[in-house]
């Protein structure tokens, strides 16, 4: 029997107050319920906290905002994530800001060396400490997943040992990628569909391309991280960094229905949920379709 692990947390990988929030309302939104009633055990771990940093001990590293206090807190997580995973149990955890993928995704790693990842988002979260503009970790965490940025010694938890292959990678929903990301795609040969692919072939072929790619003979465990951003803001307007054109309703809950099917999901991640920003009505709006996205990936179908 598999057991679903949910926990929420917070993160200072980006600076708008209230994403600490989001996972508290996801559970508000009845997920825990609903994962039941689709046959799960849950056990649902509350919120993580994990070591407080002083803003005031935390001055920035570079351009980096609040290093010290994501660096130990993706550590933390990789822990709890990896512990679990060890168990036999499929951990969600429900963000917070997407920097935490750090820690679940090399978590997942320690666990299932030969995993990939599906990443779901409207940006590439691949800066450096170089290529960053906004010096927040949310838009960096696969370059420190890959190795690309080792420049940042609270980070060699996860950059000392780079668990994560550029051809265990794939994006989907991909459309609001700085210049220097780009670059960094385009060098180390990352496999990236973006909304233009998504349009062009649909999402049924997207998907099949993206697990043909990381995933070829479909014997591979799947960490699947979902940031609601990836959604098109007229369906999921409650977030941090929203990005015009994106993936309508059906082709998210179509990802994760999908990657279900393959009986491979390992490891879920639904990030970037931010209760505080929307009208009431947008709000809800997010929380209800984060909710079912989650519902989907763990196994509810239409029919
Ligand atoms: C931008 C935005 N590329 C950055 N990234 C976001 O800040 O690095 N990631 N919003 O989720
Ligand atoms: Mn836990
Ligand atoms: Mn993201
Ligand atoms: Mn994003």
């Amino acid at each position: 029997e598999t057991i679903v692990e949910t926990e929420w947390m917070d993160n200072g990988g980006q600076l708008h107050r209230g994403v600490e929030d989001g996972p508290i309302s996801l559970v508000g939104g009845g997920l825990i319920k609903q994962l039941k009633d689709l046959g799960w055990q849950v056990n649902f771990d509350l919120h993580h906290q994990f070591e407080e940093v002083n803003a005031l001990a935390d001055p920035p590293i570079g351009k980096l905002r609040n290093p010290r206090l994501v660096a130990s807190v993706t550590e933390s997580v990789a822990k709890v994530v990896g512990g679990h995973a060890k168990n036999g149990e499929l951990p969600v955890t429900l963000g917070g800001d997407h920097s935490l993928a750090m820690g679940t995704i090399s978590g997942t790693l320690e666990q299932h060396p030969d995993a990939c990842v599906v990443w779901i988002d409207a940006h590439a979260d691949i800066n450096t400490a170089e290529t960053t503009g906004s010096g927040n970790i949310h838009g960096m965490p696969v370059s420190f997943l890959l190795g690309i940025e080792t420049s940042v010694p609270q980070f060699a938890w996860v950059t000392g040992k780079p668990l994560l292959k550029a051809d265990r990678l794939v994006y989907i929903g991909l459309r609001d990628v700085d210049a220097g990301e780009k670059r960094i795609l385009k060098e180390r040969n990352i496999k990236a569909f973006s909304m233009h692919e998504v349009d062009k072939y649909g999402i049924g072929k997207v998907v099949k391309m993206a697990l043909d790619h990381v995933n070829p003979k479909r014997d591979r465990p799947i960490h699947l991280s979902f940031d609601v951003d990836a959604l098109d803001p007229s369906v999921a307007p409650s977030t941090g960094t929203p990005a015009r054109g994106g993936l309508t309703f059906r082709e998210g809950h179509y990802i994760c229905e999908e990657i279900w099917a393959t009986g491979l999901l390992v490891a879920l991640d639904l990030m970037e949920v931010n209760p505080s920003l929307a009208d009431p009505t947008g709000i809800q709006q997010t929380v209800t379709i984060e909710c079912s996205l989650v519902r989907s990936a763990l196994g509810e179908t239409l029919l």
